[in-house]
């Protein structure tokens, strides 16, 4: 019988991760959504069949037809739903960031870690991102020699009303942190941030744009624009520069148009339409893998790694200088 799921978090990730299920991919459906506001809960299951709506986690956890759990709560609700999810040793699909900070981040690793097995994909979705999959696969085929520096560029087009100059590294530059440790297979060491005049077109009091600068273990740099209110689109670009050879992607070129004198492109508009093919393969590996019993993708070690950079890269922010990162040891369980 196809996987069933309980969503939880119905707000913009969670109502599209609804929709995917549903219409998208194949092998799983949507059993149950949760979230406190019981309205927005009971409209998105009005939408599926056989599906129930909640406003406690632990109640959708316990129900019968509810094999596995997608948590796309804001980030400080997803320890307890983690937790609730470990009890009944589900398979959880946890959107980034897994938790807030490192030390409510390591709570989760230790309570997976005494399950005794995996049970949690992160999701890091770029990982599943056509273009960062075979800039992945290039960069394995040391063809270009080994990687010096890292160059990425992440722009929004707006940044919501809740945002804070904080969120900028937790929230966004949270997915370069994943891409710099995932490609090349570094961990980084230290943070700085740097951060050049406010734009006029950020909300007042947000410090947009900033620029950090991530060392890692292996001797690379990797340097990160974050511009979450630059107007024109949602961009996310990355160049690695290696001793042979350099490979970038993101450069939107998979439709050029000629006409009346110029030529150009359309730039997407947010992440949903830039992402879907990475959150479609995403969400269908996770059913997969989930249905034969394995649990592969970005870990809870890879969430934890994320969130003590970005803790460190927000203390960075703060006092301006270079803020070293501290790991604990890898459990064997993530080796
Ligand atoms: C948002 O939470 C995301 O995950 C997006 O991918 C990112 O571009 C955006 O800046 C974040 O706020």
């Amino acid at each position: 019988r196809p996987l069933g799921i309980a969503v939880v978090g119905t707000g913009r990730m969670g109502a599209d991760h609804v929709r995917r299920i549903d219409r998208v991919i194949s092998g799983a459906r949507v059993t149950a959504v949760v979230d406190i506001d019981a309205e927005r809960a009971e409209a998105v299951a009005a939408g599926v069949d056989g599906c129930t709506a909640h406003t406690d986690p632990a109640a959708a956890m316990a129900a019968a037809d509810v094999d596995a759990v997608l948590v796309a709560s804001p980030g400080p609700a997803h320890e307890a739903a983690l937790l609730t999810a470990f009890e009944h040793d589900l398979p959880v699909l946890c959107e980034k960031p897994l938790t807030p900070d490192a030390a409510s981040a390591l709570r989760v690793m230790e309570a997976e870690a005494a399950l005794g097995h995996r049970r949690v994909q992160v999701g890091f979705m770029r990982r599943y991102d056509t273009e960062y999959v075979r800039l992945k696969a290039l960069l394995e085929t040391g063809r270009l020699g080994r990687p010096l520096m890292l160059h990425n560029r992440h722009r929004n087009v707006a940044s919501p009303p809740f945002f804070t100059s904080s969120m900028l590294i937790s929230d966004s530059v949270a997915h370069e942190v994943d891409a710099t440790r995932w490609l090349l297979g570094h961990e980084i060491t230290a943070v700085t941030v740097l951060r050049p005049t406010r734009s006029a077109g950020a909300p007042e009091g947000l410090r947009d744009p900033q620029f950090v600068v991530l060392e890692t273990d292996g001797g690379a740099l990797s340097d990160v624009e974050i511009f979450v209110n630059c107007g024109f689109g949602y961009q996310v670009q990355a160049e690695v520069v290696c001793e042979l050879g350099t490979a970038r992607i993101g450069d939107g070129h998979a439709l050029v148009t000629t006409m009346a004198g110029r030529w150009g492109g359309t730039v997407a508009q947010d992440w949903t339409e830039r992402f879907a093919q990475a959150y479609d393969d995403e969400v269908q590996a996770w059913v997969d893998t989930t249905r034969r019993g394995e649990v592969t993708g970005p870990s809870t070690w890879d969430g934890y790694a994320a969130a003590a950079v970005c803790e460190a890269g927000v203390r960075a922010l703060e006092d301006g200088r270079r803020v070293a990162v501290d790991l604990v040891e890898r459990p064997p369980l993530y080796r």
